[in-house]
């Protein structure tokens, strides 16, 4: 046949697949270990585009890794908690389970159907009792660390999810779910305390940089916002504590004229005159109705009203009044600043509406920020600054004023980071509860550990409803229990936790899913080792991978793992659109995977993905053409059916020159796919396809061996990207599946030399013609040939050849 029945090629290999099961990692193996790992999806609906992409990128690595002899741990599980399956659940009054684990066996047939390499023996589901009795302990051993704690403080709340959410959660003020405006409340609430790591979470990412994207590491890095400043202590009067501020400017204290504490913040309420109080908190109303949105914008006009009293420089004695406003954060250093409205904007803008003093204590050469209404921030000479004057650079006033605030004792230098606690209850339902019983005399009470997990009730869609309270407070049969310690009466811990917190140890898991004795064997992890190489999405830049990395750095400390960072090389790939824009609903834009892998096939889509750009870059489906590969690999199907050696036939002595390009194709191919440029692996192997056909049709013919060598070549590098066209040819070719169980064929050196070169011939400095030529040729050769072409000839037309300049070989320049 002229073509391959694409419907029943799929059929016939899963179930092959099924039966062989090419893909178990064996912890035992002697070979050499991996672990090539992608992103678990959310069960929410079937797979889209978007996993396409990323599932076929990471195969090709997981395959390739296999072909090099690897032992290669490729698993796959799902991320099986959160709010999609509950909305979904209340939509259609049903358990949450229900449609969660319906929509993992739809997106688990769909990833056979795919032709995904992954090892299914270890597949497993985070809201899985077996799963979440590990997420509980961790929780209390976390617990006993000092790690997780709660506290109460104004929240991140949204209206729409009846949920706080984490900082990380809130993009531009809104829910990162469901774009509701997101406000605040004082609620009492779990957290970890991710802030005791930041600056290992910091400074241990420069052992993965060079091996993740630039803009990821560059995000962990602004996210942690690691600053260097100084604590300053202002004595206020009527209080015994002194007042401490964080600032990066010390060297400005001369020109601080006022001070500010956040307005939400409980110092503000406590420092407050009398006679201010009434307007103060007339302010506070106000400030609490306007979003994070409003209260963040740079160009909302600055608001704030004065406590009424005072404060003291503690290197001038100069008094200053001391302001409440909320464009100091309560949750940022310590919630209170000096301002020094000369060299700081927000400063100078809440100076200017409140008619405060403004005083330059820098000299940078520019108009004096009083007049200007522009903050002056670089280095210059200080002018007023006491002891600093006659400095002219920022790093030295700066350490100058940290030595004069630590003579007196009314100062420190300080390293300061703008990473939060991580905010981990939610006041929902589907998710891991929190192994924690509140008991009146006993107080927080861990569950014993023989008594985990603890299960979650089995409530319905109509008891799930957001109340702002979690629905599992509600289940009072639940929430009823005896104090493990006294045994009086006590309430289990009604909230369940962030599903991030589900996701950051599942990698560690894969490594020993069955294992009972602990979260992971430590023996098994120690084997297999940190992710090789995680491929996923960069949406999750900040939140995954940052609280990944925390629960890698605790498990260290506990001694239960030896490596420090848990995905050693990350690639991320771009997204797929569609007429350059996002797919969307509201677009009518969207185009649906299971539509494609029925038109064309399930390979024609992987090939057209992978082959479409670089990984990092997006990829518009408008302007590919999975029909366009569907051609291709009929194309390649049939060149195994024209070769006639056998099998087995030695290829020395085989076509020469299509020998050498195979040997090229193999050597450089591996060479893309280390470097993650599977687009020009694909086109490499798409030339040798042509030149295989070219060979049979008009070179050396079908029977040399030299193509049987080449076509077995394709069928190989081509089971990377499109498995099912490669077992075809594979078998076609007379060998026993599978082909993704062949070793990477062998390089022969000898066979990489090219064997031709083009050589250029200009007459008076215009190429006038092109000369295949031995690599090897003298210029003597060289020039004798070029003289000899016909087309040269015309060009000299009879003219003497003054001067003949030769570079063999690649270049022959005639003067006349
Ligand atoms: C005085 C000063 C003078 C400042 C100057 C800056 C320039 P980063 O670099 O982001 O750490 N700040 C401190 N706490 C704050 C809070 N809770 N809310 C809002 N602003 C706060 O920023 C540190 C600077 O931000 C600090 O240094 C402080 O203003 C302000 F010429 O202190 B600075
Ligand atoms: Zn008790």
């Amino acid at each position: 046949a002229a073509t391959y029945d694409v419907v029943a090629t799929e059929e016939k290999w899963q179930r092959v697949w099924e039966e062989l099961d090419p893909f178990r990692a064996d912890d035992d193996s002697p070979r050499e270990k991996r672990y090539a790992l992608t992103m678990f999806p959310y069960p929410s609906g079937d797979l889209h585009m978007g996993h396409a992409e990323v599932f076929a990128l990471h195969d090709v690595i997981a395959r390739y890794w296999r072909m090099r002899g690897f032992e290669v741990l490729d698993p796959m599980g799902w991320d099986s908690f959160g709010l999609p399956a509950e909305n979904a659940a209340i939509r259609n009054d049903e358990h949450p389970a229900t449609y969660t684990y319906a929509n993992i066996e739809t997106q688990a047939a769909s990833m056979r159907r795919y032709g995904l390499a992954f090892d299914w023996s270890r597949r497993l589901h985070t809201s899985d009792p077996e799963y979440y009795r590990w997420t509980q302990w961790l929780f209390l051993k976390f617990r006993e660390r000092g790690l997780a704690y709660r506290r109460k403080s104004p929240v991140n709340w949204c209206p729409n999810d009846q949920t706080v959410l984490a900082n990380e959660q809130v993009v531009d003020g809104a829910c990162e779910r469901c774009g509701a405006v997101v406000t605040k409340r004082d609620l009492t609430q779990w957290y970890f305390k991710t802030t005791e790591y930041a600056e290992r979470l910091l400074t241990d990412l420069d052992q993965v940089a060079d091996r993740w994207p630039n803009r990821v590491v560059t995000a962990q890095r602004n996210w942690i916002g690691r600053s260097e400043g100084a604590h300053v202590d202002f004595a206020v009067e009527g209080r015994e504590q002194p007042v401490t501020v964080y600032t990066t400017r010390p060297d400005t204290l001369f020109g601080a004229t006022f001070m500010v504490v956040a307005a939400d913040a409980d110092l503000a309420a406590e420092l407050v005159s009398d006679a201010q109080r009434p307007a103060y908190e007339a302010y506070l109303e106000e400030i609490r109705r306007a979003s994070d949105i409003e209260r963040l914008a740079t160009d909302r006009p600055k608001s704030g009203v004065d406590l009424g009293v005072t404060a003291t420089n503690p290197l001038t004695g100069e008094r200053l009044p001391v302001w409440a406003s909320d464009y100091v954060l309560a949750d940022y250093g310590t919630g209170a600043i000096m301002a020094v409205p000369a060299h700081d904007q927000r400063d100078l803008d809440f100076a200017r509406a409140f008619d405060l003093p403004v005083r330059r204590v820098v000299d940078t050469g520019e108009p004096d920020p009083a007049e200007s209404g522009v903050a002056t921030s670089g280095d210059g000479a200080y002018v007023s600054s006491g002891e600093l004057d006659g400095l002219t650079d920022k790093a030295a006033g700066i350490s100058r004023a940290i030595e004069l605030l630590e003579e007196r004792g009314t100062g420190t230098g300080t390293v300061n980071y703008r990473l939060r606690d991580w905010l981990l209850s939610r006041q929902r339902f589907w998710g891991c509860p929190i192994p924690i019983i509140h008991c009146p005399s006993c107080g927080e009470v861990p569950v014993p550990e023989d008594q985990l997990p603890v299960e979650l009730p089995e409530l319905k869609g109509a008891d799930l409803k957001p109340r702002g309270v979690s629905p599992l407070a509600a289940a009072s049969e639940w929430v009823d229990v005896a104090c493990p310690t006294c045994g009086g009466a006590a309430k289990r811990d009604s909230d369940t936790m962030d599903t991030f917190v589900d996701s950051s140890w599942y990698f560690l898991r894969f490594t020993s899913p069955g294992y009972t004795e602990g979260p992971f064997d430590p023996e098994r992890l120690r084997e297999w080792g940190a992710v090789d190489q995680y491929v996923g999405g960069l949406e999750h830049a900040v939140l995954h991978l940052l609280y990944a990395r925390f629960f890698t750095k605790v498990l260290h400390d506990m001694g239960m793992l030896d490596f420090v960072e848990p995905f050693e090389a990350l690639l991320g790939q771009g997204v797929v659109v569609n007429q350059g824009r996002k797919m969307s609903k509201s677009l009518g834009n969207g185009v649906n995977l299971g539509e494609q892998l029925d038109a064309f096939g399930v390979d024609a889509v992987r090939l057209t993905l992978v082959f479409a750009s670089p990984p990092e870059d997006n990829i518009d489906w408008a302007d590919v053409s999975p029909s366009g590969s569907q051609k291709f690999l009929q194309r390649a199907w049939r060149l195994s059916g024209d070769v006639t050696s056998a099998a087995g036939t030695d290829p020395t002595g085989g076509d020469a020159t299509l020998r050498s390009q195979t040997h090229r194709t193999i050597r450089d191919a591996a060479e893309l796919v280390e470097g993650h440029r599977f687009n020009v692996m694909v086109a490499r192997v798409m030339e040798l396809v042509n030149a295989t056909r070219k060979a049979v049709d008009t070179g050396c013919g079908p029977a040399d061996p030299a193509v049987r060598e080449a076509v077995e070549t394709v069928a190989q590098l081509l089971s990377l990207v499109t498995p099912y066209v490669a077992e075809e040819m594979w078998e076609r070719l007379g060998h026993e599946p599978t082909v993704a169980q062949v070793a990477w064929p062998e390089v022969d050196p000898a066979l990489l030399v090219e064997q031709s070169v083009t050589a250029v011939v200009q007459v008076q400095g215009k190429v006038k013609a092109r000369l295949e030529v031995d690599p090897g040729i003298d210029g003597e050769a060289l020039e004798a040939l070029a003289l000899a072409d016909a087309d040269v000839q015309r060009a000299l037309d009879g003219r003497e050849v003054r001067k003949v300049v030769v570079r063999a070989p690649k270049l022959v320049n005639i003067v006349v």
